[in-house]
């Protein structure tokens, strides 16, 4: 142990992490980060223990989205830093404030590749999936490496940092100067970017000309906590806007402008797309035809400038920082009195009230629907997070992430984290504990019954830290859902048990299981268990045939002539 005037490496990483306000550690310990770990408790931090890896680091990362501070996972060397890997590339992929600390072989060994125990070289693995890699050799540079890793995953285009830490940096000492030891507060991580005159100058000149405008709100702008100005540019403009899934609530759902509910009529007739934080990617179909207007003009508001032109002309390119940029707009659009007058809003709510209708009547036969179908599933979790916004909802699947996105709505901003960008799984227990342990909010994870599967074994970490949440599976039976038969001497690639008793898993560790087959049900399990404030598992048990071959987006899949193939034989 260190004496009086010397400190060791994972002292001055503990004390560099909070001089800079971080309180919590999301991981899994072992060789050689196991003391580290002890160690930031014994300071005061808080260190959350894991079952996978990946599920340490998906936390981490829905820690940094939802706080703006960067969340710290850790992992032990070559294994779980691969498993913590994708986790890594997700949250730079999402943009999410992420520093990912892994134990490593110390460098000789690896440069000479002499085989160590589970010995990789770690620092050059990781650089292809994070915005930063950093690698630490000696106590001394412990808090410039910190510094670092923070200002990188915060500023700019939030991401993912690598932190590489040997057992020789961990445990190296130096002298304590008392000169703060290069340990200090970083002074403004995330500055301002003020966008040019120029550029705000061209898009109000886009607007003036503009008849049917539409606000496109990205998580960009969630991650800004720019809901304030988000809400007032629409406000003052007056026109539509379509939050993308993370940015729900920044602006409440039910907001008379929001185009959510005639997406497709919206994007296809608008004449200008305002992008706020949002990138034209596959979710929103390259800001190509047939989904978009191709000849609308495109404006956009991005703290990146990489991010311009990625899929189609951007006319007014506005590079900044969310909240700066929209401050001018909305002051050049006051200035210049800007405004839109046309039909174009009441024609999208006209679209909105009619999708709004038909939607209602699905949820309204959802209620008898026996066996249940989503809707008479859905239907309990819209009604509760009405009355109690302030609920995190966490979600991921095919069909349960899809209809649960159009069906519940959210009023608070950063209160819904999902698959994101990737559209991946196995994000979801452990974005619902970082909600939790974060705000000490109530958390729902809606899961679909494949992808509760990814990380399911995080329940006992739910447990063991009696966090309040409450994990709704869809159990249809199946990815996209349990009646795929394709040969008879196996079960088909998409099959699951529709009988399977996802809730065990919680009384399994002491949390409470529900088991639910009608919207009643489903609603009473809910009210009781978010009351209780305890860890459980609500098992929805629906029809195995509700559910379409992943969601929405089947249009993606790669269509293969299987009864061709097999007369093929
Ligand atoms: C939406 N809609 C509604 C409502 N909300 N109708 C009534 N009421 C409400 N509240 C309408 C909306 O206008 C659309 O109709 C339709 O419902 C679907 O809306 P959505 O979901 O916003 O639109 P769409 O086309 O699905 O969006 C494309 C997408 C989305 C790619 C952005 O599907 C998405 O985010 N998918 C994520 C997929 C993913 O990550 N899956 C995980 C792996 S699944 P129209 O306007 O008539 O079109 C592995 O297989
Ligand atoms: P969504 O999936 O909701 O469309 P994306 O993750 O695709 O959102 O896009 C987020 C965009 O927001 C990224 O291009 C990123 O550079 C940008 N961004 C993130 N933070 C800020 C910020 N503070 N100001 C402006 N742009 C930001
Ligand atoms: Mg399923």
């Amino acid at each position: 142990m260190s004496d009086s005037t010397t400190k060791s490496g994972a002292e001055l990483l503990i004390d560099a992490l909070k001089i800079n306000g971080i309180q919590n550690i999301y991981g899994l310990v072992g060789i050689p980060v196991t003391d580290l770990a002890r160690l930031a408790q014994i300071e005061g931090m808080n260190y959350y223990g894991f079952r996978r890896e990946d599920a340490a680091v998906n936390a981490a990362a829905a820690a940094g989205f939802i706080t703006g501070k960067p969340g710290i996972a850790l992992t032990v060397s070559a294994p779980g830093f691969l498993n913590g890997l994708p986790s890594l590339a997700q949250a730079t992929k999402n943009c999410f404030p992420l520093i990912m600390i892994s134990g490593s072989s110390d460098r000789n060994i690896i440069d000479l590749d002499q085989g160590d125990y589970e010995g990789l070289d770690q620092y050059n693995i990781a650089k292809p999936f994070c915005k930063a890699a950093f690698r630490v050799n000696r106590a001394e540079d412990m808090g410039t490496a910190v510094a670092r890793a923070i200002r990188t995953a915060v500023s700019g285009r939030p991401g993912g940092v690598y932190l590489d830490l040997p057992a020789e940096a961990i445990e190296s000492m130096m002298i304590d100067d008392k000169k703060g030891n290069n340990v200090y507060e970083i002074v403004d991580p995330a500055p301002s970017v003020i966008p040019s005159d120029e550029s705000i100058s061209r898009a109000i000149n886009i607007i003036k000309n503009s008849q049917k405008p539409l606000v496109i709100v990205g998580k960009g702008a969630a991650s800004a906590r720019a809901e304030k100005e988000v809400k007032e540019l629409i406000d003052t403009l007056n026109v539509p806007y379509l939050p993308m899934s993370m940015a729900k609530g920044l602006i409440p759902d039910d907001d008379s402008h929001s185009a959510a509910a005639a997406r497709s009529y919206s994007l296809k007739n608008a004449d200008t797309i305002i992008l706020l934080g949002a990138r034209l990617n596959w979710l929103l179909s390259h800001g190509k035809a047939p989904v978009f207007n191709e000849s609308a003009q495109v404006i956009q508001i991005d703290i990146d400038a990489y991010e311009f032109d990625s899929n189609r002309r951007i006319d007014a390119p506005i590079l900044g920082d969310m909240k700066s940029s929209l401050r001018k707009l909305i002051d050049a659009v006051h200035e210049q009195e800007v405004t839109v007058e046309s039909q174009w809003l009441d024609d999208v709510q006209n679209v909105v009230l009619s999708n709004k209708e038909k939607m209602r009547t699905r949820l309204e036969a959802g209620k008898t629907s026996e066996p249940l179908n989503f809707f008479g599933a859905l239907l309990p979790l819209q009604e509760y997070m009405n009355e109690h916004p302030d609920t995190y909802l966490v979600s991921e699947g095919a069909n349960t992430l899809d209809m649960g996105r159009n069906i519940i709505d959210m009023k608070l901003p950063r209160h819904r984290l999902d698959c994101g960008t990737w559209g991946v799984m196995g994000i979801g227990l452990g974005y619902a504990i970082a909600a939790a342990v974060e705000t000490g909010k109530r958390v729902i994870a809606l899961e679909g019954d494949s992808a509760f599967g990814f990380d399911a074994m995080e329940m006992e970490t739910i447990c063991r830290y009696h966090l309040p949440v409450t994990v709704v599976v869809l159990n249809n039976g199946g990815i996209y859902n349990g009646t795929d038969k394709v040969v008879d001497n196996q079960p088909s690639p998409t099959n699951l048990d529709p009988r399977a008793h996802y809730e065990y898993l919680s009384s399994a560790f002491g949390g409470d299981s529900y088991v639910a087959s009608t919207y009643s049900e489903v609603k009473d399990a809910l009210v009781k268990a978010m009351d209780s404030n305890n860890p459980s598992i609500i098992n929805a048990t629906l029809n195995p045939s509700a559910g379409t071959e992943s969601g929405h987006i089947d249009n993606l899949n790669a269509k293969i002539d299987l009864k061709k193939a097999a007369n093929n034989l």
